[in-house]
């Protein structure tokens, strides 16, 4: 028992891998390519499941580095046409129901981002399969997990090659709709390029008042962080699902 419980695969209190991750990934690889992106040059659909399940396989799920992912990154990231980019934080579906509706593009709309979307993954170090059982959890074992570590890297990419006009959704039914700790707070926010106009939405629950709003101490720290980066900043708040869906 003892040694079943801290060497075993069950050790870790989060969510194992997938089942049937790396035949996921190929498939969701190549539907991208073929039908999202047809036309776009042919992406080696191996070659980048090889690529991310060598960043995990037989390591140590609890040591996961940025550096890891940058084979994986350098190979498969894709770039977002300038203006065309939407962030968020605690309001991911909303988010993506109004990119779609405006031809926007979030993370989850690049392949990576879409490969990666809704799945769980470790491995065990010397062994050669993903750990089925349980995978590290962010909170009760360890933040440099592989999961966590992916979404950072890639996120950080993804803030550092936007350009234009971006946006960003937030939720204005929490308290502070901007959370310094957070992967758009802790990663995105301050990775913004110079001259990029940040335009954020504060939206709230339909039938409840909203909690935070654009001049709450939350945003101002927004605020700060893009004023020493030069970065410009739009807010608007008190806008309810519909308003903002709906408006312009
Ligand atoms: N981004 C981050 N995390 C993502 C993600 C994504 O695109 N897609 C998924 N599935 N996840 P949250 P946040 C997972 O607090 O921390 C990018 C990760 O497990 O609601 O501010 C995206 O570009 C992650 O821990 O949002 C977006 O702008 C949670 O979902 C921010 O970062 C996200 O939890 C969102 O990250």
């Amino acid at each position: 028992i003892y040694k079943w419980h801290h060497s075993g695969l069950n050790r870790w209190h989060g969510r194992g891998s997938t089942a049937d991750f790396q035949k996921i990934i190929q498939e969701r690889c190549d539907d991208y390519t073929q039908q999202i992106q047809p036309g776009a040059r042919s992406r080696n659909c191996q070659g980048i499941k090889q690529a991310f399940t060598s960043a995990f396989i037989s390591k140590d799920p609890c040591k996961a580095t940025k550096e890891d992912y940058k084979p994986l990154l350098d190979l498969a990231y894709t770039t977002v046409p300038c203006n065309k980019a939407v962030f968020w934080s605690k309001t991911k579906e909303l988010a993506h129901e109004y990119a779609k509706r405006r031809g926007l593009l979030t993370l989850e709309d690049t392949l990576l981002g879409s490969l990666a979307d809704g799945l769980s993954w470790c491995g065990e170090p010397g062994s050669p399969d993903l750990n089925y059982q349980s995978c590290p959890d962010w909170k009760k074992d360890c933040r440099t997990n592989y999961f966590s570590v992916f979404w950072e890297a890639l996120s950080e990419r993804f803030a550092e090659n936007v350009c234009g006009t971006v946006q960003v959704v937030l939720n204005g039914s929490i308290e502070n709709a901007f959370d310094k700790m957070s992967i758009f707070g802790r990663v995105e926010a301050p990775n913004l390029r110079q001259m990029v106009t940040l335009k954020a939405w504060l939206v709230h629950d339909p039938g409840k008042p909203p909690s935070d709003s654009c001049s709450g101490p939350s945003i101002k720290e927004l605020e700060s962080i893009l004023n020493q980066r030069s970065v410009r900043f739009i807010c608007r708040d008190n806008l309810s699902r519909d308003q903002f869906l709906g408006s312009y």
